[in-house]
């Protein structure tokens, strides 16, 4: 099938285009195929596509597996959360060229080192060369860490066209070309391990005498059907045109493309999301009495026979440098004697859209699958963000809201948003006692074993009050 040979740019054409050339190629090779020649090999080369196990990140693997297609690669796409039985299995049925492993958790970086322990303890580390994409990987860790300890090829692709540009070398090679991979990163920083922290409870210099704020309720609220045009001005345009639908361009030029293309876009799909019911907002939100005690936040009964007693906790990490801050640090200390509050919320916008995300993807429908999968995200976040200002609100603390999205995209009030998984609290297990509190089966949202929230469309975040919380990284 070499006729979809070479026509897809290797990223200087908007990304939008690009799908949309792959659909028409798409339809194209569809209505030739019957009358071509079919033989197994007819392909310029195949690769297995898996993201890993325990990681349900779709959209990075599925464009990788549009690319590689519309360039003639017979791509084998065995969907999330696949353990390396599988991926070493299908890829022995469909006997591919090489093996390509997506995931976005931090997590999934341990998994992609095991699956590669897994092939040189079959033997088979030679047999496929593995490219490795995902956004919590470094191009360090992989051609660095993980080629020294692997003895086949080993390799990471930033985006999908770093994936093409690999397969293409690849398959060159294998067909005994005289190509060169680009050579393996070489390491310069140092590694921080989780070893090379301090355990330190020792309070910051947080400061202690902030007001602490009365809720309007204790407990948990659920509020379903939200409008879209409520949280529709906390959209993050930006995040939207450059980050999921990969527009590009600088200055002037990046306003052009933003009033040319990613407004009206942005418009016609917010009306057929709309006509379609494609999105089912809810949120789960609550107002819990706690202390901190050392690096723990303390969440107490509000009510029943256990009022004020313990009910559960979270433990974060604190800062080994800078001012070492920890999140718990921003709560009033169990020895003051004094009760603070913590909001915490989940927000979702519903199976349907998954669900329609994914037809569209079935269907070959490439451009519009990305656009609406990146608008989903973008107005998960959008609400989360529109939440946190109704909360600042409920607690009397929005005096400081800044005038303008921008400013609040950029933190410009008081307090702050963490979610776990990010840098200020990155241990994802910690979703449990979350869940455990807001009960965001109210909304549809039910928490995975490997505590990925599911709809994918969903995000949680714990809302601190004090003056001084601010993002930061506590590695
Ligand atoms: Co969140 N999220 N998120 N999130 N989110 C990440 C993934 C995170 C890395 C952010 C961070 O910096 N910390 C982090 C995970 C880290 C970790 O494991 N600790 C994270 C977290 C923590 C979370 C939550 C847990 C937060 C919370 O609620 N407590 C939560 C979980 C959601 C859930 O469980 N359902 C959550 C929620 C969300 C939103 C819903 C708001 C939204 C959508 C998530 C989604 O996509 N399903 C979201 C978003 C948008 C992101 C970031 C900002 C962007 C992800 C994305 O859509 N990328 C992400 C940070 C980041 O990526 N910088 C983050 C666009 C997509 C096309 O790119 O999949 O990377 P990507 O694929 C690219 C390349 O990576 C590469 O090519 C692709 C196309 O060019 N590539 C390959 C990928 N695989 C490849 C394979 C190859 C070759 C190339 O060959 C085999």
């Amino acid at each position: 099938m070499k006729i979809v040979g070479e026509l897809f740019g290797k990223g200087e054409m908007q990304l939008p285009f690009v799908l949309q050339s792959a659909e028409v190629m798409k339809n194209a090779v569809a209505l030739l195929e019957p009358f071509m020649e079919k033989s197994e090999n007819s392909g310029r080369g195949k690769i297995l596509l898996a993201t890993v196990k325990g990681d349900v990140h779709d959209i990075g693997k599925n464009l990788v597996d549009i690319i590689l297609t519309n360039n003639g690669y017979t791509v084998i796409n065995i969907g999330i959360k696949q353990t390396i039985n599988q991926i070493i299995d299908a890829a022995q049925e469909h006997d591919v060229d090489v093996i390509g492993m997506s995931g976005l958790l931090v997590k999934s970086t341990v998994i992609m080192k095991e699956n590669l322990e897994e092939l040189i303890s079959r033997g088979l580390a030679q047999r496929w060369p593995v490219i490795l994409g995902g956004a919590a990987l470094t191009r360090t860790y992989v051609e660095n860490d993980l080629a020294q300890m692997f003895p086949g090829v080993v390799r990471y692709a930033k985006d999908a066209f770093e994936g093409l540009a690999l397969m293409d070398t690849l398959i060159a090679q294998k067909r005994g070309e005289n190509v060169e991979l680009p050579p393996l990163k070489q390491r310069r920083t140092k590694i921080v391990t989780h070893e090379d922290r301090d355990v330190d409870t020792r309070r910051s210099d947080v400061s202690t005498e902030n007001e602490i704020p009365n809720p309007p309720f204790w407990g948990v609220r659920t509020v379903k059907g939200i409008a879209l045009a409520d949280y529709l001005g906390s959209l993050d345009e930006r995040a939207l045109f450059v980050g999921q639908w990969g527009l590009k361009g600088v200055r002037d030029e990046y306003q052009s493309v933003v009033e040319t293309i990613g407004r009206p876009r942005l418009r016609t799909l917010l009306n057929e999301i709309q006509s379609n019911n494609w999105v089912n907002a809810g949120v789960v939100y609550g107002y819990f009495p706690c202390y901190s005690e050392g690096n723990d936040l303390v969440i107490l009964h509000h009510e029943g026979p256990d009022k004020g007693k313990e009910r559960t906790r979270f433990t974060f990490p604190r800062q080994s440098r800078d001012r070492r801050l920890c999140i718990s640090d921003f709560f009033a200390a169990k020895t003051t004697g004094k009760t603070d509050v913590v909001a915490f919320h989940i927000v979702t916008m519903g199976q349907s859209v998954s669900d329609a995300t994914a037809l569209l993807f079935g269907e070959n429908r490439y451009r519009e699958y990305m656009e609406l999968h990146g608008l989903s995200v973008q107005l998960t976040e959008a609400l989360a963000e529109h939440w946190h200002a109704r909360i600042r609100q409920d607690l009397g603390i929005s005096k400081e809201d800044g005038d303008s999205i921008e400013e609040i995209l950029d933190q410009g009030y008081q307090g702050s948003r963490y979610s776990f998984g990010y840098p200020a609290c990155p241990d994802l297990e910690q979703q449990v006692q979350l869940c455990e509190l807001l009960k965001p089966e109210s909304i549809g949202v039910e928490l995975s074993e490997e505590f990925q929230l599911h709809p994918e469309q969903s995000t949680s975040a714990i809302i601190v009050h004090h003056p001084e919380a601010k993002y930061f990284n506590a590695n």
